[in-house]
């Protein structure tokens, strides 16, 4: 019996990390979705949820079992695919785990165990959403949140927020930094460039006064900081700013590892609605200049990715949200992408895309009025062409 109800489970799990994935027909010329998530709960191996001992459980029961697998950071190491999702348990508690495939869109099998963080600092609780860094100073780099309870107040939801660092150079053995400093006492969405300016280490930061509400926190932040085992940035300043009526109003954030192209460097971020059912989070793309990745030199009007159909479903619906993306050796771009806080997709473009989204598409004009008129001007000069080729077709 035992024997037999393993079996099962086990059929399951190899039939859905052996699944091969396909495109789907959503078309809108910037992206290809695939049809099946790349990482769900049903992924997880079995002997992280089960006890696999007969006389302990002999019901053959889930002992520890997992919520969902979500937002993750994504690398290509070795001619390898690496993500390393968030994954949640039952109890509430994330944590780190990586999955690897020869495929950048199927096959992902998480290692043995889950990332061992080093226990720094015993008040941290929570830890969740790591954006992954291959630095130029030669470590793989992974910042995420690490929360922890706010003793200021009688409030149990409210927590402080900071950006944990640890680096790797095998994605096996993590070293763990001590946690970033800014003036902000609240900090998500933490991301390390990829690259020195100025000779420093840059984060994209996002600083906020409270740990739902941003306050004063006008959006996604930049700083630089001088030694990354102690990382301090003493200067915080805002380069993407939320705006009324837009997708970002109530919040916005750094997302995947900005990508270098030859126009700029492309980022694929967060934005964040209110909405009578609650916060609506869409993906969008902004694009800072080379030279100066502070500086926003395109944003294209709206979001890229929002949550469809199925992916609008889940622990927290209404949200897409990603932190991870690859760019192959030749050129193709995967994007993944979690919906509604339970699962992880894949989206593929290319950076000839990328780049021509990010600088061709029009910027919002932040007024109906003005939205009008810049449809009408792409619908009259539609309508030229279509009358062209009816006359000469
Ligand atoms: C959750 C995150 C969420 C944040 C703000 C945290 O406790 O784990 O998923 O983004 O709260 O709502
Ligand atoms: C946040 C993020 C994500 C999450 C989202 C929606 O603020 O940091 O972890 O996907 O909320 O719950």
């Amino acid at each position: 019996m035992f024997n037999e109800l393993y079996e099962k489970q086990l059929k399951k799990y190899i039939k859905i990390t052996k699944r091969k994935n396909e495109k789907t027909d959503f078309y809108n010329g910037i992206y290809d979705k695939y049809k099946y998530p790349v990482l769900t709960r049903e992924h997880i191996p079995l002997f992280w949820k089960y006890d696999l001992d007969k006389e302990s459980n002999p019901f053959f029961m889930e002992r520890l079992g997992v919520n969902c697998v979500f937002n993750a950071g994504a690398i290509k190491l070795n001619g390898k695919y690496y993500i390393i999702a968030r994954v949640e348990g039952n109890d509430r508690k994330s944590f780190f785990a990586v999955a690897v495939s020869d495929s950048p869109v199927d096959g992902f099998e998480f290692m043995d165990y889950p990332v061992q963080l080093q226990d720094i600092d015993k008040e941290e609780v929570n830890v969740y959403d790591m954006r992954i860094t291959q630095h130029e100073d030669g470590y793989i780099y992974g910042v995420f949140c690490s929360e922890s309870k706010d003793k200021s107040t009688d409030d149990l939801s409210s927590a402080i927020a900071q950006a944990g660092i640890v680096r790797t150079k095998d994605l096996i053995n993590w070293e763990r930094l001590p946690n970033l400093k800014t003036s902000s006492n609240q900090q998500r969405n933490v991301v390390l460039h990829p690259e020195f300016v100025d000779g420093k280490y840059a984060f994209y930061t996002r600083p906020q006064d409270g740990f739902i509400k941003t306050g004063s926190g006008g959006g996604i932040g930049y700083g630089l900081c001088e030694d990354i085992k102690n990382a301090v940035i003493e200067k915080e300043i805002i380069v993407n700013s939320r705006k009324y009526h837009t997708i970002t109003e109530s919040k916005n954030g750094a997302g995947a590892v900005p990508i270098k192209t030859s126009k700029g460097w492309i980022h694929i971020a967060h934005g964040v609605r209110n909405t009578a059912a609650g916060l609506r989070y869409v993906i969008y793309v902004f694009a800072t200049d080379i030279n100066d990745p502070s500086k926003v030199i395109a944003e294209p009007s709206g979001y890229f990715i929002a949550p469809k159909e199925e992916e609008r479903i889940g622990d927290v619906s209404n949200v897409v949200f990603t932190n991870g993306v690859i760019v192959d050796d030749n050129n193709d771009v995967y994007i993944y992408y979690a919906s509604s806080d339970t699962r992880l997709h894949v989206a593929k473009t290319t950076i000839e895309k990328l780049v021509d989204y990010t600088f061709n598409t029009p910027s919002d004009p932040l007024r109906s009025v003005l939205c009008v008129k810049q449809r009408s001007e792409l619908i009259s000069k539609n309508l030229e062409i279509i009358r062209r080729m009816n006359y000469y077709g």
